[in-house]
C-alpha cells in the first residue's frame, strides 16, 4: 500500500472490527491473506492485524501437534505434507481444533511430553503480551519462542514465515540505519528487540535480491545489528521480560564469526597460518552466517576458518608462515551446495590449487583444505594436485559407489587431520538436557536415522553398500523391546538421553554425526563402521568411551555383546564421555578459553594435528622447483 494512502486511511478508519479496515481499493483479504502478497504489508498494515484468526494468530487443531515445521495447513489436507503423521500424531488428534490448559507452566518442560510442552508454552504466549499494545512485538515473540521449544527439544524448527521475515527485516533495517529509532524500540521493548535482531539476521547477511526494497541488505548490515545487539545484550536482565523464551542460543556463534569477540591466542601454538584472501573466490565464503548452520554437520568449515581469523596464529606474511590455509565454506558457497550433475565436488571447475601464489615453494605439501563432508574423489583434479597438501576432513574413508558418481577417497594418517563434525550450540545444551545418569537409562540401545530403505534418502544413500548395516540394527532392534531403532524420530533427544547405547553404524560414507552426539547425549557409542577412524587419539583414549566392533557381526551377537557389559564399566565410560565432550564442542576454545595449549576444544585438537605436519614438512627434502635444468653460467 502507499504510504499517503495508508496514513489517511488509517486516521478516517480506526479499526472498528480488526480486519474490516485493512481492505481497499485494489487490496483485499483475497490478495492480501490468502495471496500473501508482500506489497499488502508494512508497520501499520500487518498480516497479524488483516488476517485475524489465520495463521499467525491462532494455530487451528491441537497445538501440540505443530512444531518442527509441520503445520495445520500442510498436514490437515487431502495430501499432507511428507512426514506429517506418525504412531503418536494422526489427524484424528491433530485436524480437531483444541484449547490447551496453560495455567500449569511451572513443571520442567523436559519432564513432560514435548509436544505437550510445546503446545502449553505457545498456547500461553497467546494470552499475555507485555510490550503493550503492539502486534509486531507479538508475533516476534510468537515466532521466536516456537523456534526456542523447538530448539530446547532438539528440532530445528520452523523458520519464520516470509510474511514475518520482511516484517521483522524492514524493522531491523531501519534500526540499522536510524540508532534513535533502535534506542527508542530497545527501550519500549528490550527482549523483542533482541529477539527480532536474531529472527533475521541471517537472512539480512544472506543479502537476498528480493529484498532489496527500502534498505541494504548486506553482511556489513548484519554485523551492524549484530553490534546493537551485542551492547544491548550486556545490559540485561531486563526484570519483568519473563515470558520471553530467547534465541541466545541459536545466534551465540554470530559475535565470533563476525570478529566481533572471541579473540584468543590459537591454544599457546606457535604456528604461523598464512590465510589466503583472493577476491576472486570471495564468494566462496558468503554468507557466513547462513553457511555456518546450514547442513550444520558439515560446516565446521566456516567455524575453523572464522576462528583462525581472530587467533594470534593468523600472519599476513608469507614468508613467516608456517602453513597457507585456502579457505571455502564447500557445503554452501553462493548458497549452492555442491554442483549437481556427474561430480559431486563444491569448488568451481575454474579453481586449480596450483594457481595459488605459493603453492608450488613446497609442492603443495604446507597447504590446508578444509573439506567439512565428503573429501572430493582421488580422480578429481583438485585431488590429483593436492596430493601432498593437508586434508583437514571428517572423513576417515569413503568406498567406490557402485552406480556413481565415485566418491573414492580417504584420509591418510601421516598428512591429513581428522576433525569431528559441527554440532550447533542450541543441539548440544538440547542433548546435555536429556542427558541422564546412567542408573537411570531404561533403553538399552538406540538407532534412529536415515538407511536405504527410508523414502527421503538420495539416490547415492540407496546405493551405498556401507550403510547396508543399517537395514540389519533397524531390522533386528527395531522389533525387539530392550531398544529404539528405525527412521528418524522426533522424540529422538529424549531417546538417545535414555539409553545406555547409541549405536552409531555408517552411512554414505564412514563417518556420521551420531558418533560426536553420543558424547553429548552421553551414552556409549558402539561404532559399526569398519573404516571409520577417529580423530584426537593423542587426547582422548577412545578404548574409554566407546566400543568398536566389526559390521558383520551377527546384531544377536552384538545384542549379547552389549548385555555382558557391566554396570560399573558403563558408568565410567559414561563419565569418560562427558569428560571428552569438550573436544567436539566448537563454541568452546574462543576468548580466553583458547589461551592455553592445555585447554579443551576442537581448535585445539586441530592445532595439534597441523603442528605435527607442521614440523614434518620442514624436515622433509623438498627443496627443487619444479623444473629445473643445467644453469648457463
Ligand atoms: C487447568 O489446570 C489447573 C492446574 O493444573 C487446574 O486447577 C484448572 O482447573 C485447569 N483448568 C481447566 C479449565 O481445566
Ligand atoms: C530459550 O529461552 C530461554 C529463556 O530465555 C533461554 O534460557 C534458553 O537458552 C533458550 N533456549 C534456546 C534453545 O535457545
Ligand atoms: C557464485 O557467485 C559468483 C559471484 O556472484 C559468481 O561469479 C559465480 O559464478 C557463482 N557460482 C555459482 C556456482 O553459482
Ligand atoms: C568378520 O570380519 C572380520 C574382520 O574383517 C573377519 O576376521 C571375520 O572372519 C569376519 N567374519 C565373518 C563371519 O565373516
Ligand atoms: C486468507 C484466509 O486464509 N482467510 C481465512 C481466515 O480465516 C477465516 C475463518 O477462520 C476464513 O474464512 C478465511 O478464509
Amino acid at each position: 500500500m502507499q504510504a499517503a494512502a495508508l496514513c489517511a486511511f488509517g486516521l478516517l478508519l480506526p479499526w472498528t472490527a480488526r480486519g474490516q479496515s485493512c481492505w481497499h481499493g485494489e487490496f483485499d483479504e483475497q490478495r492480501c491473506c490468502v495471496k500473501n502478497d508482500p506489497a499488502c504489508w508494512d508497520d501499520l498494515y500487518t498480516r497479524g492485524k488483516c488476517c485475524m484468526g489465520n495463521e499467525t494468530r491462532r494455530s487451528r487443531g491441537d497445538p501440540t501437534c505443530w512444531m518442527d515445521g509441520y503445520s495445520y495447513e500442510e498436514c490437515c489436507k487431502e495430501n499432507p505434507k511428507d512426514g506429517c503423521w506418525d504412531a503418536n500424531f494422526g489427524p484424528e488428534r491433530c485436524c480437531v481444533d483444541k484449547e490447551l490448559n496453560v495455567t500449569d507452566l511451572t513443571v520442567n518442560v523436559l519432564e513432560i511430553d514435548f509436544a505437550e510442552a510445546f503446545g502449553r508454552i505457545l498456547a500461553h504466549l497467546n494470552d499475555d503480551s507485555d510490550c503493550e499494545g503492539e502486534e509486531f512485538w507479538n508475533d516476534v515473540k510468537k515466532t521466536g519462542a516456537a523456534l526456542n521449544v523447538s530448539h530446547t527439544f532438539g528440532q530445528v524448527g520452523r523458520p519464520p514465515n516470509d510474511v514475518i521475515l520482511k516484517l521483522v527485516s524492514k524493522r531491523a533495517l531501519r534500526w540499522a540505519q536510524e540508532p534513535q529509532t533502535w534506542h527508542a524500540d530497545a527501550a519500549q521493548c528490550p527482549e523483542g528487540a533482541l529477539a527480532a535482531v536474531d529472527l533475521v539476521i541471517s537472512d539480512i547477511d544472506r543479502a537476498l535480491e528480493r529484498w532489496t526494497w527500502g534498505g541494504d541488505v548486506s553482511e556489513d548490515t548484519a554485523r551492524t545489528l549484530a553490534g546493537l545487539r551485542h551492547a544491548l545484550a550486556q545490559r540485561r536482565p531486563f526484570a519483568s521480560m519473563q515470558p520471553w523464551r530467547t534465541q541466545d542460543l541459536m545466534v551465540e556463534h554470530v559475535p565470533r564469526l563476525y570478529g566481533l569477540e572471541g579473540h584468543h591466542r590459537c591454544h599457546g601454538s606457535s604456528l604461523r597460518i598464512y590465510m589466503y584472501q583472493l577476491p576472486q573466490y570471495a564468494y566462496m565464503l558468503k554468507p557466513v552466517l547462513r553457511c555456518s548452520q546450514k547442513m550444520s554437520q558439515c560446516s565446521a568449515s566456516v567455524h575453523l576458518h572464522r576462528w583462525l581469523m581472530s587467533g594470534s596464529c593468523r600472519t599476513e606474511s608469507p614468508e613467516e608462515a608456517d602453513l597457507f590455509y585456502f579457505p571455502a565454506y564447500e557445503a554452501c558457497y553462493n548458497e549452492t551446495a555442491c554442483s549437481s550433475g556427474d561430480t559431486e565436488r563444491c569448488f568451481p571447475q575454474s579453481f586449480d590449487p596450483e594457481e595459488l601464489p605459493f603453492f608450488h615453494r613446497r609442492g603443495g605439501q604446507d597447504h590446508i583444505f578444509v573439506f567439512a563432508c565428503n573429501l572430493l574423489p582421488f580422480m578429481d583434479l583438485i585431488s590429483i594436485r593436492t596430493r601432498n597438501s593437508i586434508m583437514v576432513t571428517v572423513e576417515s574413508f569413503q568406498a567406490v559407489n557402485v552406480a556413481g558418481p565415485n566418491m573414492l577417497a580417504w584420509l591418510v594418517y601421516s598428512k591429513d587431520v581428522l576433525i569431528p563434525g559441527y554440532i550447533p550450540a542450541w543441539r548440544v545444551s538440547s542433548m546435555v538436557a536429556f542427558c541422564r545418569p546412567m542408573i537411570e537409562r531404561t533403553i538399552l540401545a538406540t538407532f534412529h536415522g536415515h538407511s536405504r530403505s527410508s523414502e527421503k534418502v538420495g539416490h547415492m544413500y540407496k546405493r551405498s553398500l556401507m550403510s547396508e548395516v543399517r537395514d540389519r540394527i533397524i531390522s533386528y532392534f527395531g522389533q525387539n523391546s530392550c531398544c529404539s531403532a528405525g527412521p528418524p524420530v522426533r522424540d529422538y533427544f529424549r531417546r538417545s538421553g535414555l539409553s545406555r547405547f547409541c549405536l552409531i553404524p555408517a552411512g554414505l560414507t564412514a563417518w556420521t554425526i551420531h558418533l560426536y552426539e553420543a558424547f553429548f547425549f552421553g551414552c556409549v557409542p558402539v561404532i559399526l563402521s569398519d573404516d571409520l577412524t577417529v580423530p584426537f587419539q593423542d587426547v582422548i583414549d577412545w578404548t574409554k568411551v566407546s566400543i568398536k566392533v566389526p559390521t558383520n557381526l551377527t546384531m544377536e551377537e552384538l545384542h549379547q555383546k552389549l548385555l555382558s557389559v557391566r554396570f560399573g564399566t558403563l558408568k565410567r565410560m559414561h563419565q569418560a564421555l562427558k569428560d571428552a565432550r569438550c573436544w567436539f564442542d566448537y563454541s568452546r576454545g574462543w576468548g580466553i578459553e583458547g589461551q592455553h595449549e592445555n585447554d579443551c576444544s576442537p581448535y585445539n585438537g586441530l592445532m595439534r594435528g597441523l603442528a605435527k605436519r607442521a614440523a614434518a614438512i620442514k624436515t622433509s627434502a623438498h627443496a627443487l622447483p619444479k623444473y629445473w635444468e643445467p644453469s648457463t653460467g
